[in-house]
C-alpha cells in the first residue's frame, strides 16, 4: 500500500483440475525429482498454465481487467489440451536449468488465440506486451539434474479440460507463495462468470 493505492500481483491462467494436479505431482514426485539435486519446487496446487502476467495491479483497476476477461471468454468453446514432455527454459551446460516444465499439446492453436486475444485487451488497459507464448506447467526453479533429463520416461498424455480462464493473485502468506483466483470466467458461450471477489 503506497498513496492509498493498494497493489495486487496478479496473471491470467488456466487452472487445473485437481486430478491432473495429482498425476503431474506423482510424475514429478517419483520420475523427475530423483534425476535432481536441489530446485525450488511448485506445491501441487499451484500448477497451472500462465496465459498472460500482469504483474503489479491497481486494485482499483480490477474492474477494467474482469471486464476485459469477461469479453474475452465470451462466445468461446471449452477445447482439449495434452500433457507434454518435460522440458527446461535457461538450460546452463545440460546442468542447471532456470525453469523445469511440463510441456503441453493439443489444441494450442486455440489457446495461443485466446492468448493474443487477453494481449490486445490487457494493452488496451496499459499492460506490457509480451507476444511470446511457450505454454507450460511450471515445475521447478533452479533445478540441477544429475541424470539426463531427456532421457526420463515421459508423463503418458493426460487430457485438460480448458474450460475456463482465471484472473489469479500471487502472494506470499507465511512464507508460502500462494496463487488465489479472484475470477474465474467460463468459455461456454454463456455471459456468466463464476465471479470471486476478494
Ligand atoms: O507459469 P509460470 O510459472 O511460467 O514465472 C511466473 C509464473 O509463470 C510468471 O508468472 C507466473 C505466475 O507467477 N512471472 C512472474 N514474474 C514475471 C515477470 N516479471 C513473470 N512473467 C513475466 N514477467
Amino acid at each position: 500500500m503506497y498513496e492509498g493505492v493498494y497493489i495486487l500481483i496478479t496473471f491470467i491462467a488456466v487452472e487445473l483440475e485437481e486430478n491432473i494436479k495429482n498425476r503431474v505431482w506423482a510424475y514429478t514426485e517419483n520420475v523427475l525429482k530423483p534425476c535432481c539435486e536441489g530446485g525450488r519446487w511448485v506445491r501441487k496446487d499451484n500448477y497451472h498454465i500462465t496465459l498472460k502476467y500482469l504483474g503489479d495491479t491497481k486494485e482499483k483497476d480490477l474492474a477494467a481487467v474482469f471486464k476485459a476477461l469477461k469479453l474475452v471468454a465470451r462466445n468461446k468453446e471449452g477445447f482439449v489440451l495434452y500433457t507434454g514432455s518435460p522440458g527446461t527454459f535457461g538450460m546452463q551446460k545440460g546442468l542447471t536449468a532456470r525453469v523445469l516444465w511440463l510441456g503441453v499439446s493439443g489444441n494450442v492453436e486455440k489457446l495461443k488465440s485466446i492468448k493474443d486475444e487477453i494481449e490486445e485487451e490487457m494493452a488496451g488497459l496499459g499492460f506490457g506486451v509480451d507476444r511470446r507464448f511457450s505454454p507450460h506447467i511450471t515445475l521447478s526453479r533452479d533445478v540441477k539434474f544429475t541424470g539426463d533429463i531427456e532421457a526420463v520416461p515421459p508423463l503418458p498424455s493426460l487430457g485438460i479440460s480448458v474450460r475456463a480462464i482465471s484472473l489469479m493473485e500471487s502472494r506470499v502468506e507465511g512464507g508460502k507463495r500462494l496463487y488465489i483466483p479472484l475470477a474465474v470466467y467460463k468459455l461456454d458461450n454463456s455471459q456468466g462468470a463464476a465471479h470471486k471477489q476478494r
